[in-house]
């Protein structure tokens, strides 16, 4: 359909693309599938006004059956998702590393379509659950679709594909009972993990901060695997790849993720959507770690095991693009349901690594697809379409839109003078890197991948205070709802060989028998691993302004405006919607209620008051300053709300700004935002 058109790839390409595929209903009349203008839409047709009704009536049959059928398989992980439009750029020519076409000019933009999910929970569950982060991108580049399938955490589970069955079983809802829904605090997950050790690095990742990301703008995505990076010359880079959120990396807290899944499940993807709808387009840079091939076995890690992580100050990030997220679907079924991610969706330049997780991956994706889109014409839908034409001798099949012309539709022919025809290198044909191969065929595992607990300790020693605490309350709590005596002692156990202050740390709040070792030798960190050390800044960090009538009119909207200018989003919460007045008769038009949001919602709160302000209204504020406190968020006030700080007794802690000179009270209270969480702060 047009394909033919689209060899002009740039950022819009897609746009345009999906363009041909985009309907607006609005102000059309209304007909049946084949087209006949339906004259009403409200009865069936009947024998009689109170008759049964008639089976000549295709209209209902045609609505009914339709509706009868709009649902399909959701995703077996990563069901629940959200995604967005945008484009890349590369900074500079990547020509010394990979031929790949779309890094290789700096003024060229791709076009790319993310989609973020999380991985257990269906496609209704919340969306702040303790899990890893989907983190899937399709470049749209004009030697085919690129697919960079990854996850916000840089490691995986398991270190072979045939064991993913058992991983995800062992995660969902148990079978019996079809509980916990998005949720790894249950019996069969720990069973697995004790039973399973090479997951002890990814659970590290997972009990920590990691895991409940504040945005999905906030936080890194990872490759996971060790691709290849091949260039003109054939010469080949081992290479890991970041994504890395301009805006740093950020998360929430325990108690603040599970009340978030109550008062706004769809918390993140509101977040992203919102975001791009006022044009503050999500942007991540893409960075490569890289490693010769000659230099593959240099390391104390096996570059193929995807339980291993890369040491940044070791393998440094080479930052080489940015990505943009600038629309938002039109359609979330057609575009983000229907998408088809797939690792093995390559372009010239980018190959695989033997990482025998990664192989399992390049098997199941388009399997997964054949169920969930009903066929194996899943790749002309509009979203997963190349912009870049494609030819081949495919034929038929459900779904096919692809109308084929001609009587050839095989490989090799005469009377087609051999066309559609393989491309030489030179004309851009994919040739899979040669790769030296000899060995047995064995079921086996590498020694070199049998070292399950070292990078979990590095991962336990580059955490902050902070951050080491929330991991030993994380386990503490999942381990608290695991009924299994066993499984707890077993979790113990194996966790000591990461380190010893952890394991005692959790044993203690789950009743199990506090262990005397082994512990850990290994004394490594990586302090880019820390969120401590992440970008800090305060833009579009979102700030509850509690106001009442006859507020502070000229300095509270000083206030508001300068956050605003600064980036920040201020919206006005008081007791009632509508518009509220300031002593000098400035006006205010209040966003939420104390009923309608929640304190767990925002990333600060400023408590500006005015002067009526009954005890209701002094209860729900207390409320949402206690809560917030609690959570370690920054908190503002001026005026009558700096008056009730000192009342609660919160006013001297840290992160808490008041002050009566607001520029300075501004300024400093930006500092308070930028800093994310204040951690050193004395719970009340
Ligand atoms: Fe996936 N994974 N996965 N996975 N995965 C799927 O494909 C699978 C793994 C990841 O937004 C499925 O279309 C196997 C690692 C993302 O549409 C399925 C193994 C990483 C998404 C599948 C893994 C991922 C998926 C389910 C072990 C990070 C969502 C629906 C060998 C690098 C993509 C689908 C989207 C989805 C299989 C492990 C990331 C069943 C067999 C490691 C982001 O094919």
């Amino acid at each position: 359909m047009g394909n033919e058109k689209q060899n002009n790839v740039n950022g819009s390409s897609k746009n345009e693309q999906l363009e041909q595929y985009r309907v607006d209903d609005s102000g059309k009349h209304l007909t049946t599938n084949q087209g006949l203008k339906v004259s009403e839409d409200e009865f069936s047709l009947k024998a009689g006004e109170r008759g049964p009704t008639l089976m000549e009536d295709f209209h209902f049959r045609e609505k009914m059956t339709h509706f009868d059928h709009e649902r399909i398989p959701e995703r077996i992980v990563h069901a629940r998702g959200f995604a967005a439009h945008g484009e890349f750029e590369v900074y500079d020519s990547m020509k010394e590393y990979t031929k790949a076409g779309f890094l290789q000019d700096p003024s060229k933009k791709t076009p790319v379509f993310v989609r973020f999910s999380t991985v257990a929970g269906n496609r209704g569950s919340g969306e702040t659950v303790r899990d890893a982060r989907g983190f899937a991108t399709k470049f749209y580049t004009e030697e085919g679709n690129y697919d960079l399938v990854g996850n916000n955490i840089p490691v995986f589970f398991i270190q072979d594909a045939i064991k993913f069955p058992d991983l995800v079983h062992a995660i969902k809802p148990e079978p019996h009972n079809e509980m916990p829904q998005a949720a790894t605090a249950h019996d069969t997950f720990w069973d697995f993990v004790a039973n399973n050790q090479e997951s002890a690095h990814m659970v590290m990742w997972a009990m920590s901060d990691r895991a409940i990301p504040r945005s999905l703008r906030m936080m890194e995505g990872f490759g996971v695997h060790t691709f290849r990076f091949v260039n003109e010359e054939g010469k080949a880079h081992f290479v890991k790849f970041h994504w890395k959120p301009v805006l740093g990396t950020h998360s929430l807290v325990w108690d603040e993720a599970q009340k978030i899944n109550g008062k706004d499940p769809d918390f993140h993807r509101r977040d992203l959507y919102e975001s791009i709808e006022n044009g503050d387009y999500p942007e991540y840079e893409l960075g490569v770690q890289l490693i010769k091939e000659e230099d593959e076995f240099n390391f104390d890690f096996d570059v193929l095991d995807p339980t291993k992580l890369w040491p940044e100050e070791e393998v440094p990030v080479k930052i080489i693009g940015k990505m943009t997220l600038n629309r938002n679907v039109d359609n979330v079924f057609a575009e983000t349901e229907q998408a088809a991610f797939h690792p093995g969706s390559v372009v010239p330049g980018i190959d695989f690594s033997n990482d025998p997780l990664l192989q399992g991956r390049l098997f199941s994706y388009t399997d997964t697809q054949l169920i969930r889109l009903g066929g194996p014409n899943f790749h002309e839908l509009p979203i997963n379409r190349p912009v870049c034409p494609f030819h081949n001798n495919q034929r038929d099949g459900y779904g096919r839109h692809t109308i084929n012309k001609g009587q050839v539709s095989y490989h090799k022919n005469s009377l087609a003078n051999n066309t559609p025809a393989p491309a030489s290198e030179g004309e851009g044909g994919y040739t899979h890197y040669q790769e030296k191969m000899e060995g047995r065929k064995v079921r086996a595992r590498s020694e070199s991948f049998k070292d399950h607990f070292s990078q979990a300790t590095l991962f336990w020693n580059s955490m902050s205070e902070p951050e080491k605490e929330h991991m030993i309350n994380a386990f503490s709590f999942e381990l608290g709802k695991v009924m299994s005596e066993s499984i707890r002692q077993q979790v113990v156990d194996m966790f000591a060989h990461v380190n010893l202050d952890l394991a005692k740390g959790f044993a203690e709040a789950i009743g199990a028998k506090i262990p005397e070792g082994p512990g850990s030798k290994v004394t490594k960190s990586s302090p880019a691993l820390s969120q401590e050390n992440t970008i800090k800044k305060p833009h579009t960090r979102k700030v509850g302004v509690i106001v009442s009538n006859q507020f502070d009119g000229a300095d509270v909207s000083a206030v508001i405006d300068n956050l605003k200018e600064e980036g920040l989003k201020p919206e006005i919460i008081s007791n009632k919607l509508g518009v509220l007045k300031g002593v000098d008769g400035k006006e205010l038009e209040v966003d939420h209620t104390f009923l309608t949001c929640d304190s767990v919602l925002f990333d600060s709160l400023y408590v500006a008051g005015g002067k009526v302000i009954d005890k209701k209204f002094k209860d729900d504020t207390v409320y949402f300053v206690k809560e917030a406190f609690a959570h370690f968020k920054p908190i503002g006030a001026t005026h009558e709300g700096a008056h009730l700080l000192e009342e609660i007794g919160v006013n001297n802690a840290s992160g808490v700004v008041t002050g009566e000179d607001m520029n300075t009270f501004t300024s400093q209270f930006i500092n308070a935002v930028s800093a994310h969480r204040h951690w050193d702060r004395e719970l009340v």
